[in-house]
């Protein structure tokens, strides 16, 4: 029901408690307690006798007719999916992929109550602040270069962010989103193979848009968010869209030729290349200079002995040398 009258109020410039009531079908008195609650929640409506609710920032909901409202895509975002809360919008995708959701649905929340990074890490996901989303592909490439989505993703994003807003987004290998070296958004690709090859991919994107830092409370807490980094609020819907629109142009052109054509973009938005960087796994530790990828998109480090280390996304965890 909230989310049908938050529908309507975004489609409406402004509507009468009557109104609303008459096309849902319930009472007045049970719109004013919907309404009372979402003001709650943080959206600013506005009341006035004569004209109604008026639902103030109606471009920063990010319910699904929002966000395909104009979208001029062909694959992502032909389904939206939009929760105002859950566990994780990679469970509720992985979910949706296992029933054959089709390549393209994304899953939005406006909150997560245990968004997750790699490894078991939480993502904070502050009510209705970022963009946190899961898009569901389903490449027809070897599972092997699944490893290069993160790429593809991370060019994106880093794009999308840096055409909305003009603040210089960076890629931090393998799936960081930096701006001014403080992380603005993270990448996280989860992969379901089978033996005849991938089944699908889950692509979750998380971007602190207009979060306040006090709600990214954790260690090492180095995050940014792009309505810090700029001094005023930034909508989500258009970000969201730009970043569907651009996913979709680089992630085909990534399906025909492969991740060769991408490299060059990559390492001119890289946060990594000609840092000092120390690799690291469970058993192993080295430090070394991120001087390029190679073909595949892998990290090249070349240690201090001089040796050059191919180093994948998966095993490793990078850290810069201050
Ligand atoms: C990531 O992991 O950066 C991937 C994050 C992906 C989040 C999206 S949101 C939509 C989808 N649904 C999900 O459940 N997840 C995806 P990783 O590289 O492991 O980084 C995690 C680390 O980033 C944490 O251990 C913290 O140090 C830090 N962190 C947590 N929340 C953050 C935030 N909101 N902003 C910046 N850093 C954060």
């Amino acid at each position: 029901m909230r989310k049908k009258i938050l529908e309507l109020l975004q489609e409406n410039k402004s509507i009468s408690g009557m109104d609303i009531a008459g096309r849902l079908g319930v009472t007045r008195s049970a719109v004013w307690k919907h309404i009372k609650k979402l003001r709650e929640d943080g959206y600013q409506i506005d009341s006035s006798t004569r004209l109604g609710y008026s639902l103030r920032d109606k471009a920063d909901i990010l319910i699904s007719e929002a966000v395909t409202a104009g979208l001029t895509t062909s694959i992502l975002g032909k389904d939206v999916i939009y929760y105002e809360s859950v566990s994780s919008t990679q469970n509720v995708a992985e979910e949706l992929a296992r029933k054959g959701a089709q390549e393209g649905t994304v899953v939005i929340a406006e909150y997560q109550s245990e968004g997750r990074g790699r490894k078991g890490r939480l993502w904070l996901s502050p009510f209705r602040n970022g963009i946190y989303m899961s898009i569901i592909l389903r490449p027809q490439i070897k599972p092997v270069n699944a490893i290069q989505i993160p790429l593809v993703a991370g060019i994106s994003v880093a794009k999308a962010i840096s055409a909305t807003t003009g603040l210089p987004a960076r890629i931090k290998w393998p799936n960081d989103i930096n701006i001014n070296k403080r992380k603005v958004a993270g990448i996280l690709t989860e992969i379901r193979c089978e033996l005849d090859g991938i089944k699908y991919i889950i692509l979750g994107i998380g971007i602190n848009v207009n979060t306040r830092i006090e709600d990214l409370q954790f260690e090492d807490n180095i995050a940014t968010s792009l309505a810090k980094e700029l001094g005023f609020s930034v909508s989500r819907l258009e970000l969201t869209q730009y970043i569907l629109r651009e996913l979709e142009r680089i992630y085909l052109q990534f399906i025909k030729t492969g991740v060769k054509d991408l490299l060059d973009d990559w390492v001119k938005l890289s946060d990594t290349i000609g840092e000092e960087v120390v690799i690291s796994d469970l058993d192993n530790s080295f430090t070394g200079r991120a001087v390029g990828l190679d073909d595949d998109g892998f990290l090249l480090v070349r240690s201090t002995d001089g040796e050059i280390h191919r180093i994948i996304s998966g095993d490793v965890s990078l850290r810069s040398v201050k």
